[in-house]
């Protein structure tokens, strides 16, 4: 529409007089995602925002997500300004685990590295001997159980249990879960891919293990995304966030993308997997923020300086 184009038009503008640029996962808004794009931002998974963000140039960067990611981007970049359309937008992993918990589960296993999944707070971050994204956990896990760790694993419970299926690892796990992925149902799956029986299945390791055991495909948001580029397949049933689908859409426009069911009946989705926080990005609040310059993200420098540690060894150990 007219609208939406003009305010996309003042958003360049404002990014542009303010040195700064957009940085989006894939679940946001397609909108969203399209105009990072266009103005030489940055759409991606976490692992690649935060190498994204720490590799460019740009003062200010407008992290479009939720606010475990404008915080790994303050910590990675502490001299730059980071803003978010909306600092509400949390993580029910991050709200399942407040630090001063997570600090006496570590303490009371003092034998165990302590590894945790990029979606926790800057306090949990700083407790831990790792950072961790879904892209990366599993080769980091391996070595560290090659090299003899017992490894405290936080917060994603059904991840932590997939990696440790993968790895062996001798892994004590806390009890988190991502409440997108957690409601993907494997009996309606089942009916879902007799419908579609020549469809892959590509699952997010967020998703429960009897879901988890049905893919043909496990990984993170980015290797389900090349999946469905490389895999010879014409259909595709998807157990992630639905935002997922403007990206996948857009590098395989051939190929017919399924949805898994959240719910218990009936065999389609109706309302398809997506996230609530991830949902308060939009158009709008963006330019809001780009004008007021409020919702910043602030980090204590001390803090950040611990919580640095974990993430860059992450970062080093995919170089
Ligand atoms: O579920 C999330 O928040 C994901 C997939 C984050 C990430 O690693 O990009
Ligand atoms: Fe957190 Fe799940 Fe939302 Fe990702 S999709 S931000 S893991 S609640």
């Amino acid at each position: 529409t007219l609208e939406k184009a003009q305010l996309t038009d003042r958003i360049k503008a404002l990014l542009k007089a303010q040195d700064a640029v957009l940085v989006a996962h894939y679940y946001t808004d397609a909108d969203l995602q399209a105009l990072a794009e266009e103005t030489g931002g940055c759409v991606s998974d976490s692992l690649e925002m935060a190498r994204f963000g720490a590799a460019s140039s740009a003062r200010t960067l407008v992290v479009c997500g939720v606010r475990f990611m404008g915080e790994t981007a303050k910590i990675l970049n502490p001299e730059k300004r980071i803003l978010m359309p909306d600092l509400r937008a949390t993580c029910s992993l991050d709200e399942g685990c407040p630090a001063d918990a997570f600090g006496a589960f570590c303490d009371a296993h003092p034998d165990h590295t302590v590894v945790v999944y990029a979606n926790t707070s800057a306090e949990v971050k700083a407790r831990s001997d790792w950072v961790v994204t879904s892209s990366i956990a599993l080769p980091i896990v391996a070595y560290l159980a090659e090299q003899g760790h017992k490894v405290l694993w936080a917060p994603d419970k059904h991840l932590g249990h997939y990696v440790q299926r993968m790895t062996g690892a001798d892994m004590l796990l806390w009890d988190g879960a991502c409440v997108v992925h957690e409601e993907f149902k494997s009996f309606a799956l089942e009916r879902v891919r007799k419908l579609h029986p020549e469809a892959a299945v590509l699952v997010h390791p967020e998703s429960p293990d009897d879901v988890v055991d049905q893919a043909d495909v496990v990984g993170s948001t980015t290797q389900l995304i090349k999946a469905v580029v490389e895999m010879p397949n014409r259909e595709f049933i998807v157990a992630t966030d639905a935002g997922i689908f403007w990206k996948m859409h857009q590098l395989a426009p051939g190929k017919t993308l399924i949805p898994a069911p959240t719910a218990g009946e009936g065999a389609t989705c109706e309302s398809c997997a997506h996230c609530p926080w991830m949902a308060m990005n939009a158009l709008q609040n963006l330019e809001q923020v780009l004008l007021k310059g409020d919702q910043e993200i602030l980090i204590d420098p001390a803090l950040g300086r611990r919580a640095l540690v974990p993430i860059r060894r992450m970062l080093d150990f995919a170089h």
